[in-house]
């Protein structure tokens, strides 16, 4: 883990206003449109605060590989360059990997079902255990200690359920698939794919 902890830029105010928020970083999250406050966590400023928090948090990750927990209210997390790691939490959150091999993981202490995770989609999804989150640039999923539905897209991905009765499907591209315990069911799709611990459908 990377994470340099840091400092907020706090930004906004107690006043019902709309407030324009530049944000630096990924050219995704250039500009931010906030009412109420939002407050930008720079990974790489060792004066910003954890962006583990019950408010809604913009989290920058740095150039390195960056292990990011969202916290309570409804984050963004953008990984930054290079090969991040970030973890989804109960919030309707924003995951957004950007250029690199991006694992984010459905699985957190208060979790109390599992995850329904489609890498294909687009947009907002409903995760069923962790909130509605909307997956950008990420290749690869690891679910919780339920029962997980976890799907991968086009290309290359490495989905894994850990414990639990899950239900993986890579589609196209080579994928691995890895059940971990509990009964499994994987379909790898076309392409050369790894598939463990799992029942493989006719
Ligand atoms: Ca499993
Ligand atoms: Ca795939």
């Amino acid at each position: 883990m990377t994470r340099r902890s840091s400092a907020a830029v706090a930004v906004g105010s107690g006043m019902a206003l709309a407030l324009l928020v530049a944000v630096p970083g990924p050219a995704e999250a250039k500009v931010l449109l906030c009412r109420g406050s939002v407050v930008t966590i720079d990974l790489s400023d060792p004066d910003a605060p954890n962006p583990n928090r019950d408010r809604k948090d913009v989290v920058l990750g740095t150039e390195g590989r960056d292990v990011i927990r969202t916290g309570g209210g409804n984050d963004e997390v953008y990984g930054g360059p290079d090969d991040d790691t970030l973890a989804s939490y109960g919030g309707d959150e924003l995951l957004d990997g950007g250029t690199g091999q991006y694992l984010a993981i459905f699985d957190f202490d208060e979790m109390t079902v599992g995850a329904v995770v489609d890498l294909a989609i687009v947009g907002p999804q409903d995760t069923v255990g962790a909130g509605t989150d909307a997956l950008v640039a990420i290749e690869d999923l690891w679910g919780s200690r339920y029962d997980d539905v976890l799907r991968g897209d086009a290309g290359p991905n490495v989905i894994e359920g850990f414990e639990g009765d899950d239900v993986l499907e890579g589609r196209d591209g080579d994928d691995r698939l890895d059940g971990g315990r509990g009964t499994n069911t994987c379909d790898g799709g076309p392409g050369t794919n790894q598939v463990l611990n799992c029942v493989v459908p006719d």
